[in-house]
């Protein structure tokens, strides 16, 4: 009974001890493998972040009567409206007839938070802002530069 059990154990033994040898003994075959290198991450172009600008809507108005923005940048609005159960939005116009939209946020009920991420005109000039609910009292100058 012991001859049984210890022989497979043995052999199984030998074979692992066998394999070892063999692995450590021969070495792969040819040149070895470069160890792989990590991609380079690529220099990131000149991607400057986004001009942040807050704005707030509050009793029915703004906070401020212009924004002044770069020309052809990447601008985030971070709009608060802070009137509960009021839809305000922003929304770039170029001029005050407000006919032709450059950038129109989608409407959001108070109190909530978003933000519009866009690209400015990259014609620098007087704009147009307002919300589209309360365009005759919610509105200012967005300045391009
Ligand atoms: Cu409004």
């Amino acid at each position: 009974m012991k001859l049984h059990i210890r022989q497979p154990l043995f052999f199984l033994a030998f074979v692992c001890l066998f394999l070892g040898l063999m692995l450590s003994a021969c070495p792969a075959k040819g040149p070895a493998a470069p160890a792989p290198v990590p991609a380079p991450i690529p220099a990131s172009p000149a991607t400057p972040a986004p001009t942040a600008i807050s704005l707030e809507a509050r009793n029915l108005s703004f906070d401020r009567t212009s924004i002044l923005v770069p020309a052809g940048a990447a601008v985030t609005i971070e709009f608060s409206n802070l009137d509960a159960g009021v839809g305000h939005n922003f929304a770039v116009y170029t001029d005050t007839t407000a006919s032709q939209s450059f950038f129109v946020g989608e409407i959001i009920i108070g109190p909530a938070t978003t933000t519009y991420l866009f690209t400015t005109p990259a014609e620098p000039g007087t704009y147009f802002f307002r919300c589209d609910t309360h365009p005759a009292t919610m509105n200012g100058q967005f300045i391009v530069q």
